[in-house]
């Protein structure tokens, strides 16, 4: 390089050179690489959530948003139907249909209690409810669905955007994500709940499954109690379950595995997707901002917390889908990025978050020379995210639009195959994009109208 910049070259020359010898040799610098994508197991229906077992057999359970939820070995053999509540949640078979059973989480101490969380949306004297509930798998891998406790009942009052997200946090307490119940943009009276520390809707809660309390309007213990860090404790006008506030429609929250971090895909309305890191007591500004817009009135002096990053709706896409930080081994590069998908435009990104700025990058799918035989499928719509205990990514993936194929798949993100540089390819997938346009389909959970 020295001996070009002696012939005269400036160093942006000698750049511009390198990347033209790059591009002529098929290499690409670029910080992303490519990955693939294997199909491990491809006999779910409209997988919404799947966790692992963090000891004993290590099986994988995979919830269903018709209601169903399996548990397989390890090995994705032997599956087993643990609980089937497609006769309680309201679900009717349309990838609209923002309802279902939406969120389901292992109690941190699973192997020797037994313990699962569901976040389900029901119907009861006609009205919609969001139930947050806890079941006991028996002896034979199975949950009695006649005794199953319900922790919390939130009144919906719409189908739409029901938020539905379950996790244990490192503190093992068990968060859940609510929608803010809402119809249309911003304006609709719904939205409000999200600023309205009287209702649940449009939060994040906390509560901690292993108390109870009794209950202010009469004796009845619940099956939770608030812990008392929460920021909304000693308030008397604010729910105590409530952790953060401001949320439209969170799509899938998680835990970063190595330093606890939370993040949230939140779903814009008419301008914006964002991601979100928790704070405690966090003001995350829906409705009066979406993403970064200000949306109504004046928003300087809020105090709420920004995105630490937001995509306007358009080349990215427009309906985002929170992931996971990948924490696994087999892709180094991947090391401590967050990966999401935008369910607009069919492809995965990779967030890299700093201090200051967060970047983002399309997360390619290699091309087929780079890729293992059994690693070339490539997902219809993804759905949800889910990480494995090696901190391993999957995405749940559906191929049906009405919501009752028996074929969905389970896709693995692998390296690409070493030892073969080529061009990146394109993310691989059908572009869905004008399809889901033409038939007028926003599809599950990602409605932005
Ligand atoms: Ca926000």
């Amino acid at each position: 390089m020295f001996a070009v910049k002696e012939k005269g070259l400036s160093d942006r020359s000698v750049r511009i050179l390198i990347l033209l010898l790059a591009i002529s040799s098929g290499i690409v610098f670029s910080e992303n690489s490519c990955v693939c994508l294997k199909s491990i197991f491809n006999k779910t229906s409209q997988p919404i959530s799947a966790q692992q077992q963090n000891g004993g057999e290590k099986r994988i359970y995979v919830a269903e948003q018709r209601g169903t939820i399996y548990s397989y070995t390890s090995s994705w053999t032997g599956r087993t139907l643990v609980a089937n509540l497609s006769s309680k949640v309201v679900y009717r078979n349309d990838l609209q249909d923002e309802r279902g059973l939406l969120g389901f989480a292992l109690h941190p101490n699973f192997t020797t209690n037994r313990k699962f969380y569901t976040y389900s949306v029901r119907l009861f004297n006609n009205e919609q409810f969001s139930f947050v509930t806890e079941m006991v798998i028996g002896n034979n891998g199975v949950a009695d669905i006649n005794a199953e406790k319900r922790l919390l009942v939130i009144k919906q009052p719409h189908e739409l955007r029901n938020g539905g997200q379950l996790f244990f946090g490192k503190d093992r307490y068990l968060y859940i994500a609510v929608g803010d119940g809402g119809v249309h943009g911003e304006i609709d009276a719904n939205a409000t709940m999200a600023q309205d520390g009287s209702s649940l809707l449009g939060k994040i809660l906390r509560i901690d499954v292993d108390g109870s309390h009794f209950d202010p309007t009469g004796s009845t213990i619940k099956g939770y109690s608030n812990p008392s860090d929460n920021p909304f404790f000693s308030n008397s006008s604010v729910r105590s379950e409530i952790y953060a506030t401001g949320f439209r429609n969170p799509w899938r929250c998680s835990v970063d595995k190595e330093n606890g971090e939370i993040y949230c895909g939140d779903l814009g309305s008419s301008f914006q997707e964002e991601i979100d890191v928790l704070q405690k007591g966090g003001n995350y500004g829906w409705n009066f901002r979406e993403g970064t817009k200000c949306m109504m009135g004046n928003c300087n002096n809020k105090n709420d917390i920004l995105p630490i990053y937001s995509y306007e709706h358009g080349s990215v896409g427009g309906a985002v889908i929170g992931g996971f930080v990948y924490r696994g081994s087999t892709i180094s590069y991947l090391n401590g990025k967050y990966l999401y998908a935008d369910v607009r435009r069919m492809k995965m990104y990779t967030l890299t978050k700093t201090n200051n700025a967060s970047s983002s990058s399309v997360l390619e799918v290699c091309p087929q020379n780079q890729c293992p035989c059994d690693a070339r499928d490539k997902p219809v719509l993804i759905l949800s995210f889910a990480q494995d205990n090696e901190g391993e990514l999957y995405l749940l993936t559906t191929s049906a639009f009405d919501g009752r194929s028996v074929n969905d798949p389970i896709l693995r993100i692998l390296p690409k195959q070493s030892g073969k540089p080529g061009k990146q390819g394109a993310l691989g997938l059908v572009n869905r994009t004008v399809e889901l346009e033409q038939r007028g389909k926003t599809t599950s959970h990602y409605s932005d109208t």
